[in-house]
Formats: C-alpha cells, structure tokens, sequence
C-alpha cells in the first residue's frame, strides 16, 4: 500500500495502486457510504435547439476578451455572489470541491494586494522571467504596474485546496484538485462574461505566500488565479488577437 500523501502534492492525482483494494475498515469516507442514488433530472431538448444553442454559446464567448484597463464602476456584491455560485458547480475529483475563492473590494486591502503583487512582478520583469519570456510578452504591452488591482471593484483570489478536513478532524484526501480548480475557473470566466463583466486572468508569480498571508488563508491552500473582476474603462483598449480557427484545434478521427 503506497500512501497517497508519500506523492508530491503538486503531482498527486488520484491514481489508484494495484494494492490498495479500498477495504481498510479504518477508513472513513468524507461522503455518506449511504449516499443516496436518484433520477437524473434531465429535458432532452429538440436537435435543432441544441444546435442553434451551440452555436449561439460559442458567438457569445468568441466576444470574451482579456481586458487590462479597468472602470472604477461598481458592481452589485450579489452579482459577484452568483458567479461565484456559478464556479462552484464545476465537477471535482470525488466531489470535494477544492476551491476557495477569496473576494476583495476593501480599498485598502486592494491597495495592500497591488504592492505586493508590483513588488514581485517588478523582480519577475527584470530577473525572473528571463529575456525569451519578456520578449514574447512584449506585443501584449504588459508591465509590472498593476493599475487594475486597485481600479476594478472586486479582486476574486482562487485558491486551491490541496486537501481539506473530514468533520471528526482527520485529513480529507483532495484529487486532482489543479484539473477540478482549472475547471471551475472555466466556468468563472464564462459566468463573468455572461454577466456582461470583464476580467483578466492574472497568475502572479512568487506571490502566492505573502497574499495567502495577508487573507489569512491556511499553508493547505496554494493561490492559483488573481481576477480582477469588474466593466472595462471606456478608453480600454485590447490587443488584436486572432483565435485559432477550428481546423488548427480539432482533429476528427
Ligand atoms: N505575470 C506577469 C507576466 C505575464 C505573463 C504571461 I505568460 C502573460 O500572458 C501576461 C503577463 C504579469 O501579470 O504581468
């Protein structure tokens, strides 16, 4: 029996070893082993719908943009509410949702959360991501000064949970917690942009501890994604991008 927690957390997916056959009567399941199989709630819609409707999804997300410049424009603290609800319903290994999202629109702590990250980001432009990265970097026109931290309404910090706790205190195992928090992040951005925001999905390198620090999150949960959420400035501008069209993505066998 090969213990899961011997893995490197970064790499610890879930897999199963030939050896455990799952039967160790110490062991306790965080869901009931009672837990109740029901009737899928399900409306098959007619073919013609779901084709319209498909199409319909992708003309709308082909309009998502990555936007640096922010409005300082309010945004209702229930929206924010519900597209987090929103992530939340992203499928996870063994349902153990493995995601906190950390919501700011406290001016100060925004304002704490922009030094820190142009502190870092300033070392990450000059030393850390070398001359290659720059480079490629350079037709985005990205810089170390983050006026977005403190211009949009709401900063959402996702965190991922590298394992959590059962309700008798013993350690819950979290799998494939880096694919589930990806996937809820997926459905974040398209809830965003559902709701007619803007956001941009920043991943500040070498920042992770000191923001932890400051929100007063535990060592367990490792900062994946800093959005800031909010309306665009209404001289943003954005680079423009061409997306890959459909050929160059997919193959059909
Ligand atoms: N994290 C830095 C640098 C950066 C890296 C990539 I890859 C980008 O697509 C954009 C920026 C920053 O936020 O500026």
């Amino acid at each position: 029996y090969k213990s899961y927690e011997s893995l490197d957390q970064e790499e610890a997916d879930g897999d199963v070893y030939e050896d455990d056959d799952g039967q160790n009567p110490e062991l306790t399941s965080a869901l009931p082993w009672d837990l109740e199989h029901v009737p899928l709630e399900f409306k098959r819609m007619p073919v013609e719908e779901t084709i319209q409707r498909s199409l319909e999804f992708y003309k709308y997300m082909s309009t998502r943009r990555t936007v640096r410049f922010f409005s300082i424009d309010p945004v209702p603290a229930d929206v924010i509410r519900n597209i987090i609800r929103a992530a939340g319903t992203a499928p996870s290994g063994a349902h153990t949702e493995p995601w906190t999202y950390v919501v700011i629109s406290d001016p100060e702590v925004k304002k704490k959360v922009r030094e820190i990250v142009e502190e870092e980001e300033h070392i990450n432009y000059t030393k850390r991501m070398g001359d290659q990265w720059t480079t490629d970097l350079k037709p985005l026109r990205t810089d170390w000064v983050k006026e977005y931290l403190t211009d949009a309404p709401y900063l959402i910090l996702v965190f991922k949970q590298l394992y959590s706790f059962k309700e008798d205190g013993t350690k819950r195992m979290h799998y494939y917690s880096e694919m589930s928090v990806s996937l809820a992040s997926g459905i974040l951005l398209a809830a965003i942009h559902y709701a007619g925001l803007v956001s941009l999905t920043s991943t500040p390198l070498n920042c992770g501890p000191a923001l932890r620090t400051l929100l007063g999150r535990p060592t367990y949960e490792k900062l994946t994604l800093l959005l800031p959420v909010g309306y665009p400035a209404t001289d943003a501008t954005v680079p423009d991008l061409k997306r890959k069209p459909l050929e160059d993505i997919l193959v059909e066998i």
